[in-house]
């Protein structure tokens, strides 16, 4: 195949004219930014051939497409992506180098698109990356929202939320495309009106609407011309203010059409694994959603005479409960504007539409009050109605005179529409995202529903791209791997395997662990820049970096910092390998207790870090505003990866597959991904502590924890608890963290004590962080254990993810798209 970019000479001149055209200004006296917009136009313009071709072969070869809908795509930086998937990075960067540019500085330019939250965001990211790279027809739907996930500074300690303008400079790799434009309806009422067909009409009346205009964004496939697209919308006011609208009386509808437009996609809700039930979220939701079926449909019907058969080439795959409306949507457009009947319309909405659980956590399953739901979207709500009612005569039929189980089950029950019994009853799959996760929905928290549909129930482990992660977060390593074993790892992480030959050879392991230490220094420069602080390469880089959530235990975390801390002031002459521990986290801006670990760690890092006296053996480093781009690096850099959460609660986990591909060691519960991971690389190379999950279920049923028990036994769990309130880390102020105190001792309240387990696990953790120090000082048994993990990390490649949603729920075919001159 012919490398489409290059021709070095032709792109850089490209990139000149992008200077002069776009500034008239000469290279050197462009900005940073300009040349970094000059560099993604020149890009731009090479993707926007294949872009072309893959159109085209989709009209030619018409394969089933899948529209994956999410509120979030946390795409990170494209620019060194798409040059990495165009295979042109090399050539580019030298092409750079040669008229002094780095690509690197140009690269960094680049705002980190962040519209999404964390875990469930980013795996929508990776899945549009493999399903690309598969070659297989798919559009990623969502919102282009104005402010992606804030900005976060540390302030004195505590997080501060500074609004991300990413679009402020305008964004190179998107094109609007106002052609497919969609009208959106919000409110009024329903009239039932008499049909040609004899049938009843339904109208929805005195409605306002927006217009939903997408922003298209190409999805480079690696190697393979194909580019995918990811269509995130944004909304625009119907119609400009029109003067007599007010003589008309219209006037306040006007304005509040054109407030509804400008407020619908201005901000991601930074709300992870916990929902709030904000009108306006709703409004989100039905807003993207609607305009992504009327696409969809839109697509079908251009080449389709047969609506009947929609689902021989569309699919919808729901991430999460969030974008659940689109199957009321669907019946909708079937019934109102295809003219269908319920039973045609159902048939092809229940082999159209599946859905993902991302939680089992019982804050974050979505329910809407009727009153908003129905005020909101009263077609649609109707349609839920009906569903509902029709599907509670199911489960009557099933289970004669269960009222109890009608109750449990129902879609609208108790004042509230719940959007996952209606994404079940509704999707013609549901899947969960790790087999701990699917086999604990199937026996539990889904259990009703497992009974009467087990046929629809599946598990898709989780899964990340290599070509992000490995190959241009860590192109040292990338390159070392590809020196052992070929470069067919790219597109095949299977192949990652064929490194286990080398976990025993004195020279490999020499190499490996290099590549780790330079890969160190590189954090610790961006530490010292960032931070101030000065950490040392050769101590242990132990690392959080996650969402700052009470389920995923970074204060368990930051509580053994202490007691480790406490150990080596009373036995100064203790051994103790140095260690760097280094956390990153946002808070969801109203969660309190979050916000207030942060403080503690920051709090605690400010008292070790100074203390001379413990000879640099400790220091605690908490990375601000931890977003895909750095998350690259110190996935790089990590010695040890913290995969805590209290067992049964994270679903899978996709960091702590992240930080093996780069090879480093996890210290880990028996939760999500945790579990397979352990089963692929064996357990004996990881570090894993803590209850299990069928342990931790055992005492929420039971109500027999009470963290108190051991307070009073445990001496040193007991000193590091009173420092919370003793002003150890807070000076005058003792009342600082006694919130954090209380969370973990309720003394008043002790089922509500504790509830993630910190002190159940503690004693179990600190020892397995006892063998972790163990392991490491035994330099060649910490290569080997750490090389294995990455010869076994293969199953943990989104590509193998997705090749299992297109085998056992999508049934895509695959497309190969050439490229002619
Ligand atoms: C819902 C309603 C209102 C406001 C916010 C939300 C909301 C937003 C984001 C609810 C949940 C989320 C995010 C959930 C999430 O990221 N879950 C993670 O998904 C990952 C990918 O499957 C898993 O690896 C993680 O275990 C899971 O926590």
């Amino acid at each position: 195949m012919k490398n489409i970019l290059f021709d070095k000479k032709e792109f850089i001149k490209c990139v000149k004219d992008n200077v002069k055209t776009l500034y008239r200004k000469t290279m050197e006296e462009a900005s940073e930014q300009e040349v970094f917009q000059a560099v993604s136009y020149a890009v731009k313009d090479v993707i926007i051939d294949n872009w072309l071709a893959t159109q085209q072969t989709f009209d030619k070869e018409d394969p089933k497409m899948v529209y994956y809908m999410s509120m979030e795509f946390l795409m990170g930086r494209a620019l060194g992506n798409n040059l990495i998937n165009l295979t042109a990075y090399k050539e580019v960067k030298e092409a750079l180098d040669e008229i002094g540019f780095d690509l690197n500085m140009i690269e960094d330019q680049e705002p980190d698109p962040a519209l999404g939250n964390g875990g469930l965001g980013r795996l929508a990211a990776c899945f549009m990356d493999s399903l690309a790279t598969l070659g297989y027809a798919a559009y990623g739907c969502g919102i282009r929202y104005r402010y992606g996930m804030f900005k976060q500074k540390i302030k004195d300690g505590y997080q501060v939320e500074v609004p991300d303008n990413w679009l402020k400079n305008g964004y190179p790799f998107e094109l609007r495309r106002p052609e497919h434009s969609f009208e959106v309806k919000f409110g009024g009422y329903v009239q039932a009106e008499p049909a040609e067909n004899g049938r009843t009409k339904f109208v929805q009346k005195n409605y306002q609407s927006v217009l939903a205009v997408p922003y298209d964004m190409p999805i480079v496939g690696y190697n393979n011309n194909m580019v995918n697209t990811l269509m995130i919308w944004d909304a625009e006011p119907m119609e400009c203010f029109e003067l007599d609208s007010f003589d008309k009386g219209d006037y306040r509808k006007a304005v509040e059409q054109e407030n509804l437009a400008r407020n619908l996609v201005e901000v991601l809700y930074p709300n992870d694994n916990h929902i709030q039930g904000k009108e306006l979220r709703l409004k989100q939701q039905y807003f993207f959603v609607s305009a992504s079926v009327q696409r969809a449909v839109a697509r079908y019907k251009k080449y389709h005479p047969d609506i009947h058969k929609l689902s021989e080439k569309v699919t919808i795959q729901m991430n999460d409960t969030h974008p659940t409306v689109a199957v009321a949507e669907l019946m909708r457009i079937l019934l109102d504007e295809e003219g269908l009947t319920w039973d045609e319309a159902w048939a092809i909405t229940t082999k159209t539409c599946a859905y993902t659980n991302h939680t089992i956590m019982a804050e974050a399953l979505e329910k809407w009050p009727i009153e908003i739901f129905s005020r909101l979207l009263p077609r649609i709500y109707q349609i839920v109605e009906e569903i509902n009612r029709r599907f509670l005569l199911e489960v009557e039929e099933e289970y004669p005179g269960n009222q109890y189980k009608k109750d449990k089950m129902a879609i609208i029950h108790d004042g509230q529409v719940k959007m996952a019994h209606l994404a079940i009853v509704a999707g013609y799959s549901v899947n969960g995202v790790a087999r701990l996760h699917t086999e604990i929905l199937k026996k539990q928290e889904l259990k009703d529903f497992y009974e009467l549909f087990p046929q629809k129930f599946n598990n898709k482990t989780n899964g990340i791209t290599q070509r992000r992660f490995l190959y241009h977060g860590n192109p040292l390593l990338a390159e070392w791997v590809s020196n052992k074993i070929g470069n067919d790892w790219i597109t095949d992480l299977s192949h990652m395997e064929k490194l286990a030959v080398y976990v025993d050879d004195p020279k490999a392991q020499q190499e490996f662990m290099q590549i780790k230490y330079q890969n160190k220094l590189r954090l610790a420069k961006y530490i010292q820049e960032h931070n101030g602080i000065e950490v040392d390469p050769r101590s242990i880089f132990d690392v959080q970096v996650k969402r700052l959530h009470e389920y995923k235990r970074q204060l368990m975390n930051i509580l053994h910092v202490m007691y480790l801390y406490n150990k080596i002031k009373e036995h100064p002459d203790m051994e103790f390998y140095p260690r760097t521990f280094i956390f990153g986290a946002k808070a969801a801006a109203g969660y309190k207790n979050a916000k207030l670990t942060i403080k503690l760690i920051n709090a605690v890092a400010d008292v070790i870090n100074h203390d001379a006296s413990i000879d640099n053996k400790l220091k605690v480093v908490f990375i601000e505003d931890y977003k895909v781009s750095n998350a690259e690096w110190i996935f790089a850099a990590a010695d040890v990866s913290e995969q805590i959460s209290t067992a049964s609660k994270e679903a899978s986990g996709t960091g702590n597959m992240k930080f093996m591909l780069n090879g480093a060691a996890t210290i880990g519960t028996m939760d999500g991904a945790n579990v397979e991971m352990a089963e692929e690389v064996g357990k004996e190379n990881m570090f894993i502590f803590g209850m299990s999950s069928d342990e931790v279920i055992a005492h929420e049923q039971n109500r027999d924890y009470n963290p108190m028990d051991i307070f009073n036994q445990d001496q040193e769990i007991r000193q590091v608890l009173m420092q919370l309130i003793n002003g150890f880390y807070s000076g005058n102020d003792t009342e600082l963290f006694r919130d954090l105190y209380n969370s973990l001792l309720n003394t008043q309240c002790t089922q509500f004590a504790d509830t993630y387990f910190c002190l159940k696990d503690f004693r179990s953790y600190a020892e397995a962080q006892e063998r972790v120090e163990k392991a490491y000082r035994d330099e060649k048994g910490w290569a080997k254990l750490v090389m294995l993990n990455v010869a076994h990390v293969g199953k943990f490649s989104s590509d193998r993810t997705i090749q299992e949603y297109v085998d056992d729920i999508w049934h895509l075919d695959k497309v190969k798209v050439t490229v002619t001159e």
